[in-house]
């Protein structure tokens, strides 16, 4: 273990022979190469800010200086971060995202100090063992999702958030902005559906601790300004956003908004209003050419709005929707013969066929959830695999690109301990140290099929957690874990160095101190939790 308690653990960490130490001071300058630029304003203004260090300019490898360098010679996001005694650090990226990681790298080794938005009182920056720390990440893809429809994560605590990824080195954040229970970005040429599709008239749904019944309407929404803000600070920090709009199930906010999105001809979808309760909706979109033109109108803006360098990917869900309503309608059952679709999972699957393509022309890439493999898999699709890993396994044999995120293991709206006093006790148990061992890559996959697999994610759905402070509970510490799965080689699950993990941690609660995260305290709840 590094003596800083580096997360994720980097590649190597080699000690410096002359056991020296460079400690930053106010005559630290900032010297940043051609293509260091995010890095270096957020090292000015982050770390800078935490620590009250001005880092003026300074020419590379100056005295006491913090250089900044793309070398192409490494990946690009591969770096190389070297701290000499008395002189200063240099952070080496193949790339500006590696640089950047060096810089979330020198933020560990600068202590929980360095985590604080202004200097605390007689926080003095530590001194920094001469070394260098080689590192590279395992996966391409390190996400995380974050539910939005059934609780609002309101615009400033997402900011927040894509803050405490970057921290940990991850990636990729998927946005999931629309379901039943509320739709949640502003669409300019549909303004109902944020209008009446972003408020709910209650929430009937709790658990006996969570006290989630409540009578009162909820709702809220991003503006198309909010979504340009946030995915704008993303790319400030190497984040790539990938939006999802949901369908054909999962859509009662839109059908609320807008009755005719409906199988109208089995309910009188006038009287909808988005779901109020808990799980999945019956009602699911009309298998009409009307709603595809609806659809292709809403992604338009946001093809606009989440631009191809942020994400080429744009996920259309395709989960869990109940085909009852289509067994039901006449209208749905004509369709499907004259598409010649077979079933109802042709008609699923000929929706997302048709944004598959319709995405393509667009140059963007559509991912689904694994259920877009019932019916047939479109082209083009990359798949989410989150009913375990069957689904990532037969996409990937087919040639498809995979997203690992178990839901047996990395959903973390499930519980992290079985004991009676979990505040949001729902799911399957998933402890810290189950967080540690999960491996996106079946161990019985065939080599190919295992180049196929991106990455993986963890998924945060929002039905118990109705607050950032719910939110921060559930997710830390244990994204802190799953960072490290994503982003090191930790090797076959039974062999993991947990003993390891757990002692950096020692070093990690603090930074998250810090931050101010209310993450579960390795003894458990805290009283008022
Ligand atoms: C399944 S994962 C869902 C979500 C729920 C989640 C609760 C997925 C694609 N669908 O709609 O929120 O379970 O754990």
């Amino acid at each position: 273990m590094g003596a800083a308690g580096l997360i994720p653990a980097p590649v190597s960490v080699t000690a410096a022979a002359d056991g020296g130490t460079f400690t930053p001071d106010t005559a630290t300058a900032l010297a940043a190469g051609p293509g260091t630029e995010t890095a270096e304003r957020w090292l000015r203004g982050t770390v800078g800010g935490a620590l009250g260090l001005p880092l003026p300019p300074g020419p590379a490898g100056g005295p006491n200086t913090i250089t900044l360098v793309v070398d192409p010679e490494l990946a690009p996001e591969a770096y190389r971060l070297t701290v000499t005694a008395g002189t200063g650090a240099e952070l080496r990226g193949g790339s500006g995202t590696g640089v950047f990681w060096a810089a979330q790298t020198l933020r560990q080794l600068l202590g929980p100090g360095a985590f604080r938005a202004a200097p605390g009182a007689g926080s003095a920056i530590p001194a920094i063992p001469a070394q260098t720390v080689e590192d590279e990440p395992r996966f391409g893809w390190r996400g995380l999702m974050l539910d939005v429809s059934r609780h609002f994560t309101p615009k400033n605590d997402v900011l927040r958030m894509l803050d405490l990824l970057a921290a940990h080195k991850l990636n990729v954040f998927h946005f999931h902005l629309t379901d039943d229970q509320g739709w949640r970005i502003e669409i300019k040429r549909h303004p109902r559906l944020t209008e009446v599709g972003a408020w709910r008239p209650r929430t009937k749904w709790g658990h006996r601790q969570s006290e989630l019944w409540d009578e009162k309407p909820y709702g809220g929404y991003y503006t198309q300004d909010d979504i340009r803000e946030i995915v704008a600070y993303a790319a400030e920090r190497h984040i790539r956003v990938v939006p999802e709009i949901d369908l054909p199930g999962h859509s009662q906010a839109a059908i609320s908004a807008y009755p005719e999105l409906g199988n109208t001809d089995v309910l009188d979808t006038s009287q909808l209003t988005p779901w109020d309760n808990w799980g999945v909706s019956p009602n699911v979109l009309a298998p009409t050419e009307d709603v595809l033109r609806f659809y292709e109108g809403v992604l338009e803006e946001v093809l606009d709005l989440f631009p191809a360098e942020v994400s080429p990917f744009v996920h259309m869900g395709g989960d869990e929707c109940p085909k009852d309503q289509w067994k039901q309608s006449p209208a749905a059952q004509a369709r499907i013969a004259e598409l010649g679709v077979g079933d109802e999972d042709g008609l699923q699957s000929w929706f997302i066929r048709h944004f598959d393509t319709w995405l393509a022309a667009r140059g963007r890439r559509l991912i689904g959830w694994d259920e877009i493999l019932e019916g047939g898999l479109a082209p083009g699709a990359t798949v989410s695999s989150w009913r375990g890993y069957g689904g990532g396994i037969e996409a990937a044999r087919a040639g498809h690109d995979v997203v690992m995120c178990p839901e047996q293991q990395v959903y973390l709206d499930h519980r992290q301990d079985g004991g009676p006093d979990e505040p949001m006790p729902i799911g399957y148990v998933r402890t810290l140290e189950d967080v540690y061992r999960f491996e996106p890559v079946p161990p019985t996959l065939e080599p190919a099929a295992a180049a196929r697999i991106l990455g993986t994610q963890a998924n945060v759905w929002t039905e118990v957690m109705q607050d950032r402070s719910r939110v921060d509970y559930q997710v830390f510490p244990r994204l802190a874990a799953f960072a490290e799965v994503a982003w090191s080689r930790l090797g076959a699950p039974a062999d993991r160095d947990w003993a390891g993990f757990e002692g950096r941690m020692g070093a990690h609660y603090p930074r998250l101190d810090a931050l101010g995260v209310d993450y579960r305290r390795p003894g458990g709840p805290l009283p008022w939790q």
